[in-house]
């Protein structure tokens, strides 16, 4: 047995163990209002297993015969099983009742501080912005000229967004405004979710499908000229992510709006968000992304909500009440100021936050230096502290290890446990009662330091000792960790957080002291498990772990797939889940079907809700999809379906051609397969793996007679992603994408069957329209490698099979979709580590002649000069293959050709697209955060109360409120 199988058989001992001993947290204190009754809904049952069945290898050298005995992976069945559902309530769309040009009135906030001399305005603000069609023309127009200041002469697209943006606001401001007065007044428990990076894409449709105005403003602008889609095309990306981790942020932060949580989403307003790619003599080139070109009309600066936050300085003794306190002073300061977005749920009067932190110098320039004419030196201060959130680091599953990233990290975390300490204090709540009404959600270890900061305040401001603080700090924060790549976890050197944080760095040597001697008592004598275990890392010079620091001081701690999670206890946190088996968890990810379906892929949507009995409630109850195939069954009305479906796929493909068409100078065919590879490039996906696929697909259709040709299956290979800049064998990779690209696309005999497209500068709004026109998407990582995958979803959900390994999330998709319906190949995790350890020990000769004769091409230079792969290529032959990418080849190349055999069947193909977007259910962003909700959480929902028809039918009054104050 291997040391990974005995560890699965290990934790599932265990995992017996908590079950049966696992206390359920006490329920929560209800601050306000009683809990409506929920009703209860059976869980559903487990699934079977399904056998899975290694594709039959052909052409394998010996040492590459897999193991043939069943291995079973390491993954989290207990948390399989679906949540607990609330139970469906199919939510009435959100006008539904009211006329058009009915007036709504909102809802009525009356406090005990309520001013009479103020009923003129309340009367003023009564009612909701009209929605008929000359009202948002009207809106239109009046923000054009008076907000924008253009002449009707000046009118173009760029101004009609600009306008309509606006406009649009107006309308999320009445419930932003309503939503964010209600939670004063229930004063529910509430969530923030903090992330460093949000990768939102554009706002303008989203907040018109979520808001139920799309068809009203399509028609308002159509009197204008204009097309709706090209408005929304003028709307820059906001960029302020890097790949998954940024984009899960924005996909859960639309979620908790929908399922009306009162939620804040917190992050960085970086002036630069990701770098723009191009691409230029083949080679990866970045360019700076300044989004905010044309202003963002989106964000509402916030003057009134401003905190100072310190850096550097030192730590001092003092007397405060009698009681001997450090105090940390000096160094110099910076004015963080909240930028905010309005957040709309789907279908819902909730909207919620997202506040951004901008850094300001805390302080004018120096009118010292200034008066001594030393102009520069006056102002150079100034712009210091605007550099902290000027740029993204453009680093996914790496980290930077710079100082100026630790002080946006400090700076962020800061900022905001300082605002939600400011909305914490004005409910005059004993401090023991902190966790019950505010819980922390950290996306991953970069906003790690806020804990320490609300430690520090704390004790240091408020003076409560170190185990009732640090256990408010620990019920409060939650830990989600996305990654098992030992490159990305984050590591501060002690000697930098000395000078820059010098009293963070006494606290965490603080609450190390406190778990290590927990470990001691645990672990008498056992100094392995205290080097393992502890927050230092006693190297040179001494580093700080940031999980490890997450870990001890947080209630749970999750991955994002089965398998994540199951690695995170076997492996990666193997000796703290031995300690607290109780807080590892898992909650896979997932998507938002409105962005990500809707808008994406409007004629796919506008199917589903045809054949949904003409409603688009599956939009925020995607199970509802699962009816639709058995009643295509039931109804034989698969032909029908299907025809429908052939041409809404044909649309999506039309855009992407069209995109190829303005972006890569290149016609393509749409009725050839589309395959499709997007995604940061690492080592790790393994673009490289299906660039030699595509290498030995140009040399395989070269070497046939025109008759052999006549039946290939027809197929564009698409590549997009970006390199991060400092990533030389990534960005290698894109090079030899492309050297090899120009030669496919230029040769007469093959590119008729077979063309290779590298697509520039990856981002949402490309995503939206590339991914929906696929046909096969690529999730190929190593298994073990990637913690889940949330474009397989996306891609999934819009019609597209996977090509993919037992890695991340393909694995439930395979569950959930069913194993035939995508193209499983390589080895499981298991497999991975003892090929690993094979290698280790000397095992050689892996490669095979056809896998050869791609390395051949590319070290005979048969592209052109790929000098610059070599020594990378040599490596995997001579033992380097880490990520099996020559191990995998074999298998990978057989699912290929079942590709292309089962693509010629298009009807049986179609309806196994249509069979899998309708399982995809469970992939649902809204699942994602209704399981944090309740296993993790613990908050329930705040819906805003509906409109009324009338003034006096309005209901919603406080007495207990008593000033309302900023955010
Ligand atoms: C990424 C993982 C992905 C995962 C996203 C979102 C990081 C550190 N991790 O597999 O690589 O889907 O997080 O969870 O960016």
């Amino acid at each position: 047995m291997s040391e990974e199988e005995k560890n699965v058989e290990e934790v599932e001992k265990k995992e017996e163990v908590v079950q049966e001993t696992e206390e359920k947290p006490a329920e929560e204190e209800k601050p306000a209002e009683e809990k409506p009754a929920e009703e209860e809904k059976p869980a559903e049952e487990e699934k079977p297993k399904e056998e899975q069945q290694a594709p039959q290898e052909e052409e394998k050298p010996a040492e590459v015969e897999s193991q043939k005995e069943e291995v079973k992976l390491v993954e989290e069945k207990k948390e399989q099983k679906k949540v607990n559902k609330a139970p469906t309530k199919r939510r009435p769309s959100l006008y539904e009742g009211f006329e058009e040009n009915q007036q709504l009135f909102r809802p009525e906030f009356r406090f005990q501080n309520t001013d009479k001399s103020k009923e003129k305005i309340y009367e003023l603000m009564d009612a909701y912005l009209p929605r008929d069609k000359l009202s948002i023309q009207k809106s239109i127009v009046q923000h054009i000229e008076y907000t924008l200041a253009s002449t009707r002469f000046d009118i173009n697209e760029g101004y009609i967004f600009q306008g309509t943006a606006l406009s649009v606001r107006d309308r999320l401001l009445e419930q932003w405004n309503d939503t964010q007065l209600f939670i004063k007044m229930k004063n529910p428990k509430k969530i923030y979710y903090m992330s460093i990076e949000f990768l939102l894409g554009r706002l303008l449709q989203n907040a018109l499908v979520n808001l139920k105005l799309e068809k009203c403003y399509t028609d308002a602008l159509m009197d204008f000229g204009v097309k709706i889609e090209d408005i929304y095309d003028k709307e820059n990306d906001p960029a302020l992510g890097n790949g998954g981790l940024g984009r899960l942020a924005a996909c859960y932060i639309d979620s908790m709006a929908t399922l009306n949580l009162p939620a804040w989403g917190y992050g960085l307003r970086y002036d630069y968000g990701i770098f723009k790619q191009v691409i230029e003599n083949f080679e990866q080139k970045e360019l700076p992304d300044y989004w905010l070109t044309k202003g963002n009309p989106w964000e509402i600066m916030r003057l009134d909500t401003q905190f100072k936050v310190r850096f550097y300085g030192t730590v001092k003794e003092e007397y405060r009440n009698g009681k001997q306190c450090k105090v940390w002073k000096g160094g110099e300061e910076v004015q963080a100021v909240a930028y905010d977005t309005a957040v709309p749920g789907f279908n819902t009067f909730n909207c919620n936050t997202l506040r951004l932190w901008r850094a300001f110098p805390a302080e004018e320039f120096s009118f010292d230096d200034f008066n001594k004419g030393d102009y520069q030196k006056a102002l150079r201060s100034r712009d210091q502290a605007s550099y902290i959130t000027s740029v993204l680091y453009p680093n996914d599953n790496t980290l930077s290890g710079k100082e100026l990233r630790l002080k946006q990290e400090y700076f962020f975390s800061s900022a905001t446990v300082q605002n939600v300490l400011r909305r914490w204090s004005r409910l005059n709540l004993p401090w023991k009662d902190f966790p019950k009404y505010n819980c922390i959600q950290l996306n991953d270890t970069h906003p790690t330091i806020a804990l320490v900061e609300l430690l520090r305040i704390l004790i240091d401001d408020y003076q409560l000792d170190y185990k009732d603080a640090f256990d408010i700090v620990r019920r409060t924060f939650n830990y989600t960790n996305h990654t098992v790549l030992p490159e990305a976890l984050e590591k501060w050197g002690v000697d930098i957080f000395e000078r820059l944080l010098p009293r963070h760095l006494e606290l965490i040597y603080l609450i190390n002291y406190f778990f290590l001697e927990e470990v001691k008592k645990r672990y008498p004598g056992n100094g392995d498990k205290m080097m393992k275990l502890s927050i230092i890392e006693e190297s040179m010079p001494k580093q700080i772990r940031m999980a490890n620091l997450c870990i001890i001081s947080s209630t749970k701690v999750n991955g994002v797939a089965a398998i994540h999670s199951g690695l995170l206890k076997t492996m990666l946190f193997k000796d703290f889940y031995e300690m607290w088996p109780e807080k590892f968890t898992n909650v896979t990810n997932g998507v938002t079907p409105r962005r990500w379906i809707h808008c994406a892929f409007p004629e796919l949507s506008a199917l589903l809700t045809e054949y949904n009995e003409g409603r688009d409630d599956w939009l925020s109850e995607l199970d509802l999809l699962e009816e639709i195939p058995k009643k295509l069954d039931e109804t034989n009305k698969w032909p029908e379906f299907i025809e429908k479906y052939k041409q809404a796929k044909s649309a999506a493909k039309k855009r992407l051609v069209e995109f190829v068409k303005k972006n890569c100078n290149i016609d393509i065919d749409e009725s050839f397969m589309f395959d499709v590879m997007v995604k940061r490039i690492h080592e790790y996906k393994r673009q490289f793996m299906n660039c030699l696929y595509c290498i030995y697909r140009y040399n395989k259709i070269k070497s046939m007679s025109p008759e052999e040709r006549k039946n290939v299956t027809k197929r564009v290979t698409f590549f997009g992603g970006k390199a991060a800049p400092g990533y030389a064998l990534a960005k290698n990779v894109i090079k030899l994408i492309n050297i090899v690209a120009n030669v496919v696309n230029h040769d007469n005999d093959v590119s008729p069957y077979f063309k290779m497209i590298f697509l520039p500068d990856y981002k949402v709004s490309s995503a939206q329209i590339i991914i929906p026109a696929a046909n096969i998407n690529h999730q190929i990582s190593t298994a073990g490698m990637e913690a889940s995958g949330t474009s397989c979803m996306k891609f999934v959900m819009t019609g597209s099979l996977i090509i993919g390994t037992r890695d991340g999330a393909n694995i439930e998709i395979a569950e959930k979709i069913g194993e035939d319906h995508l193209f499983y190949f390589g080895k499981n995790v298991n497999e991975v580590t003892q090929i690993r350890n094979e290698l280790a020990n000397g095992k050689r000769n892996y490669v095979g002649s056809r896998l050869q004769e791609c390395f051949n091409a590319i070290l005979n230079n048969k592209f052109g000069n790929t000098n610059f792969m070599h020594d990378y290529v040599k490596t995997l032959i001579d033992g380097g293959d880490y990520y099996l990418t020559c191990h995998d080849f074999y298998a990978y190349m057989e699912a290929q050709e079942k590709i292309d055999q089962e693509y010629k069947d298009q009807d049986k193909w179609i309806k196994k697209c249509v069979e899998a977007i309708c399982r995809m259910g469970f992939f649902s962003s809204d699942r994602s955060i209704e399981t944090y909700a309740k296993e993790i959480w613990h908050v329930d929902e705040c819906e805003v109360p509906k409109p009324a028809l009338t003034k006096d039918a309005r209901s919603v009054s406080s007495s207990n409120l008593k000033s309302l104050g900023d955010e």
